[in-house]
C-alpha cells in the first residue's frame, strides 16, 4: 500500500506509518491522517509489512512492530493509535479532532477505551476463528457474548448523533468507524446478527456518519482490500490443494 506522489517541493515526506488496508488499529490512524487533510498526508508514507506481522522476519526485523507503528524523522518511533492519532491531531491542530469541552474529550477518551476494552479484544477472537472446521466454538460463543456486551456500553453512552461525540469528526470516529465496519462484516462468518439491530442510537449513528466524505473514502478503502485480500487466500488455498491432490496422484 505504498503510497507514491508525484514530487512537489512544497511538500515532504518526513514520517512512515506501518498500515495494513484493514487493521482496526492501522485504519484509525490512517482515518486521522486523511481527516487532517493533504498537508500531512502528504508528510506520511505509508508502508505495509513485509510479510505476515506474526512472521519471523518481521519480527526480526523490529521486535516490537504492530500495526501501527510510526517513524519519526529524528528517529523516534510512536506505537499504540491513541497515541500517535494524538500526535497527528497535536502536530497539526487544524481541523480539530478532539472536542472543545473538557467533558466531550472525557468522553471522547471514554468511546476509544470501551471500543479496545470492550469491543475490539471480542473481535480479535472471533478474527482468529472465522474457520468453521477449526474454530474452538467455546470461545466463539463468549466472544461473541462480550462482544454484545462491548456493543451495549457503547449504545448506552453514545449521545445519539450524527457523529460519535461533539457534533464533528473526533478521534473517537476514527476509532468506532473501522471497528463497526469489521464487526458487521464479520458477524455473518457466525449467523449472528447485526449489532446494530438492537441498538437504535448506534444505528442511526452508522447511516449517518457514512455521509462524511472521510468516513467514505475509509469505508471504500477498507472493502476494496478485504475483497482482494480474501480472493488472494481463496487462490492460494485453491493452489495448495492442487498440490497436495497432484502429490496423491503421483
Ligand atoms: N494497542 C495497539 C494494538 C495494535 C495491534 O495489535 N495491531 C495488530 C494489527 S491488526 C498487530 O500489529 N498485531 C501483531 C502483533 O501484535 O505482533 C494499538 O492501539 O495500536
Amino acid at each position: 500500500m505504498r503510497v507514491c506522489r508525484p514530487v512537489d517541493r512544497k511538500w515532504r515526506m518526513t514520517m512512515r506509518m506501518l498500515n495494513t488496508g484493514s487493521s482496526a488499529w492501522g485504519v484509525r490512524a490512517r482515518m486521522a491522517i486523511y481527516a487532517k487533510g493533504e498537508a500531512l498526508e502528504r508528510q506520511v508514507e505509508l508502508v505495509p509489512p513485509r510479510g505476515p506481522l506474526n512472521m519471523p522476519d518481521f519480527k526480526a526485523e523490529f521486535r516490537f512492530g504492530r500495526v501501527p507503528t510510526l517513524w519519526l524523522e529524528d528517529g523516534f518511533i510512536l506505537q499504540e493509535s491513541e497515541a500517535i492519532m494524538d500526535y497527528f491531531d497535536d502536530l497539526q491542530p487544524d481541523p480539530p479532532l478532539k472536542p472543545d469541552t473538557i467533558l466531550d474529550r472525557a468522553r471522547m477518551r471514554m468511546l476509544i477505551r470501551l471500543t479496545d476494552g470492550s469491543v475490539l479484544n471480542h473481535l480479535s477472537i472471533l478474527f482468529r476463528s472465522r474457520n468453521p472446521l477449526t474454530r474452538d466454538q467455546a470461545a466463539v460463543d463468549a466472544a461473541l457474548l462480550g462482544l454484545a456486551d462491548g456493543y451495549d456500553r457503547l449504545e448506552y453512552h453514545m449521545p445519539g448523533g450524527d457523529y460519535a461525540i461533539a457534533g464533528r469528526l473526533t478521534l473517537a470516529d476514527c476509532t468506532l468507524v473501522p471497528t463497526i465496519w469489521l464487526t458487521l462484516d464479520f458477524l455473518p462468518f457466525f449467523d449472528a446478527p447485526s449489532v446494530l439491530l438492537t441498538r437504535p442510537k448506534l444505528a442511526r449513528y452508522w447511516q449517518a456518519v457514512q455521509r462524511d466524505p472521510i468516513v467514505a473514502r475509509i469505508v471504500s478503502e477498507m472493502s476494496i482490500h478485504l475483497r482482494a485480500a480474501r480472493a488472494a487466500r481463496i487462490a492460494a488455498e485453491a493452489a495448495e490443494q492442487a498440490q497436495s491432490a497432484n502429490m496423491l496422484s503421483r
